[in-house]
Protein backbone atom coordinates (compact mmCIF):
# COMPACT_ATOMS: atom_id res chain seq x y z
CA UNK A 1 0.00 0.00 0.00
CA UNK A 2 1.21 3.13 -1.20
CA UNK A 3 0.53 6.44 0.46
CA UNK A 4 2.16 5.17 3.91
CA UNK A 5 4.97 6.38 2.76
CA UNK A 6 4.03 10.36 1.76
CA UNK A 7 2.47 10.70 5.34
CA UNK A 8 3.31 13.71 7.37
CA UNK A 9 6.07 12.58 9.61
CA UNK A 10 4.61 14.16 12.63
CA UNK A 11 1.27 12.01 11.71
CA UNK A 12 3.81 9.05 11.85
CA UNK A 13 4.16 8.68 15.68
CA UNK A 14 1.28 10.35 16.94
CA UNK A 15 -0.10 7.29 18.02
CA UNK A 16 -2.28 6.60 15.00
CA UNK A 17 -3.79 3.57 14.21
CA UNK A 18 -1.91 2.19 11.31
CA UNK A 19 -4.54 -0.70 10.18
CA UNK A 20 -7.31 2.23 10.34
CA UNK A 21 -5.56 4.69 8.46
CA UNK A 22 -4.52 2.22 5.77
CA UNK A 23 -8.33 0.94 5.48
CA UNK A 24 -9.40 4.34 5.04
CA UNK A 25 -6.68 5.55 2.29
CA UNK A 26 -6.84 2.20 0.43
CA UNK A 27 -11.08 2.56 0.37
CA UNK A 28 -10.64 6.49 -0.76
CA UNK A 29 -8.72 5.32 -3.57
CA UNK A 30 -10.73 2.75 -4.69
CA UNK A 31 -12.62 3.51 -8.01
CA UNK A 32 -15.92 3.19 -5.92
CA UNK A 33 -15.12 4.90 -2.91
CA UNK A 34 -15.95 3.00 0.43
CA UNK A 35 -14.88 2.36 4.28
CA UNK A 36 -15.44 -0.61 6.06
CA UNK A 37 -18.55 -0.87 8.88
CA UNK A 38 -16.53 -1.91 11.53
CA UNK A 39 -15.02 1.37 12.18
CA UNK A 40 -18.29 2.86 12.98
CA UNK A 41 -17.80 2.15 16.49
CA UNK A 42 -16.07 4.73 18.17
CA UNK A 43 -17.69 5.77 21.42
CA UNK A 44 -20.16 8.22 19.87
CA UNK A 45 -20.85 5.38 17.41
CA UNK A 46 -21.52 3.19 19.76
CA UNK A 47 -23.68 5.45 21.70
CA UNK A 48 -25.69 6.41 18.37
CA UNK A 49 -26.01 3.02 17.66
CA UNK A 50 -27.46 2.36 21.09
CA UNK A 51 -30.02 5.32 20.32
CA UNK A 52 -30.70 2.70 16.51
CA UNK A 53 -31.96 0.50 18.67
CA UNK A 54 -34.57 2.14 20.27
CA UNK A 55 -36.39 4.18 16.87
CA UNK A 56 -39.64 3.21 15.87
CA UNK A 57 -38.21 2.54 12.90
CA UNK A 58 -35.85 0.19 13.66
CA UNK A 59 -37.26 -3.28 14.71
CA UNK A 60 -34.49 -5.90 14.52
CA UNK A 61 -33.20 -5.59 18.17
CA UNK A 62 -36.06 -5.46 19.81
CA UNK A 63 -37.80 -8.10 17.41
CA UNK A 64 -34.51 -9.98 18.14
CA UNK A 65 -35.30 -9.69 22.16
CA UNK A 66 -38.74 -10.50 22.05
CA UNK A 67 -37.90 -13.72 20.31
CA UNK A 68 -35.46 -14.52 23.14
CA UNK A 69 -37.16 -13.58 25.91
CA UNK A 70 -40.34 -15.72 24.31
CA UNK A 71 -38.11 -19.04 23.19
CA UNK A 72 -35.16 -18.56 25.68
CA UNK A 73 -36.16 -22.14 27.20
CA UNK A 74 -36.82 -23.94 24.28
CA UNK A 75 -33.13 -22.22 23.17
CA UNK A 76 -31.50 -23.16 26.49
CA UNK A 77 -32.99 -27.01 26.17
CA UNK A 78 -31.32 -27.89 23.60
CA UNK A 79 -27.90 -26.65 24.86
CA UNK A 80 -25.84 -29.41 25.59
CA UNK A 81 -25.83 -29.21 30.33
CA UNK A 82 -22.29 -27.99 31.22
CA UNK A 83 -22.09 -26.28 28.32
CA UNK A 84 -19.32 -23.29 27.15
CA UNK A 85 -21.13 -20.16 25.89
CA UNK A 86 -19.23 -18.18 23.53
CA UNK A 87 -20.79 -15.21 22.26
CA UNK A 88 -18.53 -13.72 19.13
CA UNK A 89 -18.18 -10.34 19.06
CA UNK A 90 -20.19 -9.63 22.50
CA UNK A 91 -20.40 -5.54 22.71
CA UNK A 92 -22.71 -5.14 25.33
CA UNK A 93 -24.24 -8.12 27.33
CA UNK A 94 -27.73 -7.41 26.67
CA UNK A 95 -28.60 -10.20 24.63
CA UNK A 96 -26.97 -12.97 26.81
CA UNK A 97 -28.51 -11.77 29.85
CA UNK A 98 -32.04 -12.61 28.16
CA UNK A 99 -30.50 -16.28 27.49
CA UNK A 100 -28.70 -16.82 30.70
CA UNK A 101 -31.82 -17.34 33.40
CA UNK A 102 -32.66 -20.38 31.20
CA UNK A 103 -29.14 -22.21 30.67
CA UNK A 104 -28.62 -24.30 33.72
CA UNK A 105 -24.91 -25.83 34.78
CA UNK A 106 -22.89 -23.38 32.08
CA UNK A 107 -19.05 -23.94 32.34
CA UNK A 108 -18.66 -20.47 31.43
CA UNK A 109 -19.62 -17.57 29.66
CA UNK A 110 -16.92 -16.76 26.87
CA UNK A 111 -17.87 -13.23 25.70
CA UNK A 112 -15.10 -12.58 22.70
CA UNK A 113 -14.58 -9.22 21.25
CA UNK A 114 -11.46 -7.02 20.30
CA UNK A 115 -12.41 -4.10 22.53
CA UNK A 116 -10.80 -5.42 25.47
CA UNK A 117 -11.27 -2.80 28.26
CA UNK A 118 -15.22 -2.40 27.31
CA UNK A 119 -15.05 -6.27 27.59
CA UNK A 120 -13.43 -6.42 30.89
CA UNK A 121 -15.96 -4.01 32.31
CA UNK A 122 -18.92 -5.52 30.98
CA UNK A 123 -17.20 -9.15 31.94
CA UNK A 124 -17.70 -7.74 35.15
CA UNK A 125 -21.00 -6.04 35.72
CA UNK A 126 -22.17 -9.58 34.48
CA UNK A 127 -20.51 -12.02 37.23
CA UNK A 128 -22.04 -9.29 39.57
CA UNK A 129 -25.51 -9.92 38.62
CA UNK A 130 -24.59 -13.94 37.74
CA UNK A 131 -22.81 -14.75 40.62
CA UNK A 132 -22.60 -18.13 40.01
CA UNK A 133 -21.37 -17.74 36.17
CA UNK A 134 -17.85 -18.41 35.51
CA UNK A 135 -16.97 -15.38 33.20
CA UNK A 136 -14.29 -16.13 31.04
CA UNK A 137 -13.41 -13.04 28.85
CA UNK A 138 -11.35 -13.87 25.46
CA UNK A 139 -9.52 -10.22 23.60
CA UNK A 140 -9.81 -11.13 20.33
CA UNK A 141 -10.41 -10.45 16.51
CA UNK A 142 -13.44 -13.15 16.04
CA UNK A 143 -13.26 -13.13 12.16
CA UNK A 144 -10.47 -15.69 12.48
CA UNK A 145 -10.36 -18.65 14.29
CA UNK A 146 -8.93 -18.81 18.07
CA UNK A 147 -8.06 -20.68 20.89
CA UNK A 148 -10.59 -21.28 24.14
CA UNK A 149 -9.28 -21.47 27.23
CA UNK A 150 -7.47 -24.25 28.07
CA UNK A 151 -9.63 -26.16 30.99
CA UNK A 152 -13.18 -25.53 28.84
CA UNK A 153 -11.46 -28.23 25.98
CA UNK A 154 -13.30 -30.86 27.11
CA UNK A 155 -16.73 -29.33 27.89
CA UNK A 156 -19.46 -28.82 24.99
CA UNK A 157 -19.39 -25.87 23.13
CA UNK A 158 -22.21 -23.57 22.48
CA UNK A 159 -21.88 -20.50 20.21
CA UNK A 160 -23.68 -17.02 20.66
CA UNK A 161 -23.54 -14.50 17.52
CA UNK A 162 -27.14 -12.39 17.63
CA UNK A 163 -27.48 -9.14 16.24
CA UNK A 164 -27.41 -9.90 12.55
CA UNK A 165 -23.79 -8.88 12.46
CA UNK A 166 -23.53 -11.68 9.94
CA UNK A 167 -25.48 -9.42 7.66
CA UNK A 168 -22.33 -7.11 7.39
CA UNK A 169 -20.20 -9.77 5.62
CA UNK A 170 -20.60 -10.84 1.68
CA UNK A 171 -22.31 -13.28 1.60
CA UNK A 172 -19.32 -15.52 1.17
CA UNK A 173 -17.25 -14.34 4.00
CA UNK A 174 -20.09 -14.25 6.25
CA UNK A 175 -20.16 -18.58 5.01
CA UNK A 176 -15.62 -18.58 5.89
CA UNK A 177 -17.27 -16.90 9.31
CA UNK A 178 -19.37 -19.62 9.85
CA UNK A 179 -17.15 -22.08 9.13
CA UNK A 180 -14.36 -20.10 11.66
CA UNK A 181 -16.44 -20.59 14.28
CA UNK A 182 -17.08 -24.33 13.91
CA UNK A 183 -13.67 -24.54 13.57
CA UNK A 184 -13.55 -22.71 17.08
CA UNK A 185 -16.13 -24.34 18.83
CA UNK A 186 -15.34 -27.84 17.57
CA UNK A 187 -17.60 -30.99 15.95
CA UNK A 188 -20.59 -31.16 18.74
CA UNK A 189 -20.96 -27.69 19.14
CA UNK A 190 -24.25 -25.57 18.94
CA UNK A 191 -24.12 -22.05 17.13
CA UNK A 192 -27.22 -19.82 18.08
CA UNK A 193 -27.52 -16.90 15.53
CA UNK A 194 -29.85 -13.67 14.89
CA UNK A 195 -30.41 -13.00 11.43
CA UNK A 196 -32.79 -10.22 10.28
CA UNK A 197 -35.44 -11.50 7.22
CA UNK A 198 -36.12 -10.28 3.98
CA UNK A 199 -38.78 -8.06 4.47
CA UNK A 200 -41.46 -4.73 2.18
CA UNK A 201 -38.32 -2.27 0.98
CA UNK A 202 -40.46 0.40 2.70
CA UNK A 203 -40.45 -1.11 5.97
CA UNK A 204 -36.20 -1.79 5.32
CA UNK A 205 -35.91 1.55 3.88
CA UNK A 206 -37.31 3.14 6.87
CA UNK A 207 -35.08 1.35 9.38
CA UNK A 208 -31.95 2.85 7.99
CA UNK A 209 -33.18 6.14 7.47
CA UNK A 210 -34.94 7.29 10.11
CA UNK A 211 -37.05 10.22 10.62
CA UNK A 212 -34.79 11.29 13.53
CA UNK A 213 -32.00 11.43 11.64
CA UNK A 214 -30.29 9.15 13.94
CA UNK A 215 -28.72 7.04 11.77
CA UNK A 216 -27.58 9.89 8.85
CA UNK A 217 -26.03 10.91 12.42
CA UNK A 218 -24.31 7.71 13.04
CA UNK A 219 -23.11 7.43 8.90
CA UNK A 220 -21.74 10.83 9.22
CA UNK A 221 -19.79 10.42 12.70
CA UNK A 222 -17.77 8.08 10.54
CA UNK A 223 -15.93 11.42 8.85
CA UNK A 224 -15.81 12.95 12.30
CA UNK A 225 -13.68 9.79 13.49
CA UNK A 226 -11.67 10.23 10.90
CA UNK A 227 -10.93 13.95 11.08
CA UNK A 228 -9.86 13.42 14.63
CA UNK A 229 -8.16 10.33 14.60
CA UNK A 230 -6.37 10.52 10.99
CA UNK A 231 -6.25 14.25 10.47
CA UNK A 232 -8.45 14.52 8.01
CA UNK A 233 -10.96 17.43 7.36
CA UNK A 234 -14.34 16.35 6.27
CA UNK A 235 -16.99 19.12 5.81
CA UNK A 236 -19.63 17.54 7.34
CA UNK A 237 -22.10 19.94 6.08
CA UNK A 238 -20.58 19.03 2.42
CA UNK A 239 -22.03 14.92 2.66
CA UNK A 240 -25.55 13.40 3.53
CA UNK A 241 -26.91 10.14 4.48
CA UNK A 242 -28.30 7.45 1.68
CA UNK A 243 -29.76 4.40 3.13
CA UNK A 244 -31.85 1.93 0.62
CA UNK A 245 -32.55 -1.47 0.42
CA UNK A 246 -31.56 -3.17 -3.24
CA UNK A 247 -33.83 -6.03 -4.06
CA UNK A 248 -31.48 -7.41 -6.14
CA UNK A 249 -28.69 -8.22 -4.01
CA UNK A 250 -30.73 -8.42 -1.16
CA UNK A 251 -29.08 -5.60 1.24
CA UNK A 252 -29.62 -2.51 2.58
CA UNK A 253 -26.58 -0.23 1.47
CA UNK A 254 -25.49 2.70 3.39
CA UNK A 255 -23.89 5.72 1.69
CA UNK A 256 -22.42 9.32 2.14
CA UNK A 257 -23.06 11.35 -0.69
CA UNK A 258 -20.97 14.54 -1.37
CA UNK A 259 -22.81 17.28 -2.02
CA UNK A 260 -20.40 19.11 -4.44
CA UNK A 261 -17.09 18.48 -5.98
CA UNK A 262 -14.52 18.82 -3.43
CA UNK A 263 -11.37 18.17 -2.42
CA UNK A 264 -10.31 16.35 0.99
CA UNK A 265 -7.54 15.60 2.98
CA UNK A 266 -6.61 12.91 4.64
CA UNK A 267 -3.46 12.59 7.00
CA UNK A 268 -1.79 14.61 4.11
CA UNK A 269 -3.50 12.45 1.36
CA UNK A 270 -5.95 14.76 -1.11
CA UNK A 271 -9.12 12.89 -2.47
CA UNK A 272 -11.59 14.72 -4.85
CA UNK A 273 -15.25 14.03 -4.56
CA UNK A 274 -17.65 14.83 -7.43
CA UNK A 275 -21.07 15.86 -7.03
CA UNK A 276 -23.25 13.25 -5.94
CA UNK A 277 -19.91 10.39 -5.70
CA UNK A 278 -20.50 8.29 -2.31
CA UNK A 279 -18.94 6.43 -0.40
CA UNK A 280 -19.99 2.92 0.33
CA UNK A 281 -19.79 2.68 4.49
CA UNK A 282 -22.35 -0.19 5.32
CA UNK A 283 -23.88 -3.33 3.48
CA UNK A 284 -26.66 -5.16 5.82
CA UNK A 285 -27.60 -8.25 3.94
CA UNK A 286 -31.04 -9.92 4.47
CA UNK A 287 -31.82 -13.23 3.97
CA UNK A 288 -35.30 -15.79 3.50
CA UNK A 289 -35.26 -18.53 6.38
CA UNK A 290 -34.02 -21.43 3.13
CA UNK A 291 -31.78 -18.40 1.98
CA UNK A 292 -29.87 -18.64 5.66
CA UNK A 293 -30.17 -22.26 5.83
CA UNK A 294 -28.92 -22.82 2.62
CA UNK A 295 -25.68 -20.42 3.67
CA UNK A 296 -25.27 -22.06 7.45
CA UNK A 297 -25.27 -26.09 5.32
CA UNK A 298 -22.65 -24.59 2.63
CA UNK A 299 -20.53 -23.27 5.83
CA UNK A 300 -20.66 -27.07 7.27
CA UNK A 301 -23.10 -26.34 9.67
CA UNK A 302 -26.87 -28.59 10.29
CA UNK A 303 -29.57 -26.30 10.29
CA UNK A 304 -31.87 -27.87 13.76
CA UNK A 305 -34.57 -24.99 14.43
CA UNK A 306 -35.68 -21.49 13.74
CA UNK A 307 -38.12 -19.00 15.71
CA UNK A 308 -39.19 -15.92 14.61
CA UNK A 309 -41.44 -13.36 16.07
CA UNK A 310 -45.14 -13.04 15.10
CA UNK A 311 -44.76 -10.82 11.52
CA UNK A 312 -41.93 -12.78 10.35
CA UNK A 313 -39.50 -9.81 10.87
CA UNK A 314 -36.06 -11.15 12.42
CA UNK A 315 -35.12 -14.94 12.80
CA UNK A 316 -33.10 -16.77 15.67
CA UNK A 317 -31.55 -20.24 14.05
CA UNK A 318 -30.00 -23.08 16.02
CA UNK A 319 -26.97 -24.66 14.19
CA UNK A 320 -25.31 -27.93 14.98
CA UNK A 321 -21.89 -28.59 13.53
C1 LIG B 1 -25.17 -3.87 13.94
C2 LIG B 1 -24.80 -4.52 11.68
C3 LIG B 1 -26.72 -5.32 12.84
O1 LIG B 1 -27.04 -3.65 10.00
O2 LIG B 1 -28.77 -3.27 11.22
C4 LIG B 1 -27.94 -0.13 12.05
C5 LIG B 1 -25.89 -1.72 11.99
N1 LIG B 1 -26.41 0.29 10.59
N2 LIG B 1 -28.30 0.97 11.36
C6 LIG B 1 -27.57 -3.31 11.06
C7 LIG B 1 -26.74 -0.56 11.55
C8 LIG B 1 -27.37 1.22 10.49
C9 LIG B 1 -26.67 -2.97 12.25
N3 LIG B 1 -25.83 -4.15 12.66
Amino acid sequence: NAPIPHLAPALRDAGIDRSFLQDVLGGLSAPRKHLSAKYFYDRRGSELFEDITRLPEYYPTRTELAILDRYGPEIGAGLAPGAALVEFGSGSTAKVRRLLPHLSDLAAYVPVDVSEEFLRSEAEELGRDFPHLRVEPVAADFTKPFPLPDDLKDAPKAGFFPGSTLGNFEPELAAGLLASFARTLGSGATLIVGIDLVKDKAVLDAAYDDAAGVTAAFNLNLLTRINRELGADFDLDGFSHQAFFDENLGRIEMHLVSRRSQLVTVAGVPFHFGSGETIHTENSYKYTVPGFRALARGAGWEHARVWTDPDGLFSVHALTA
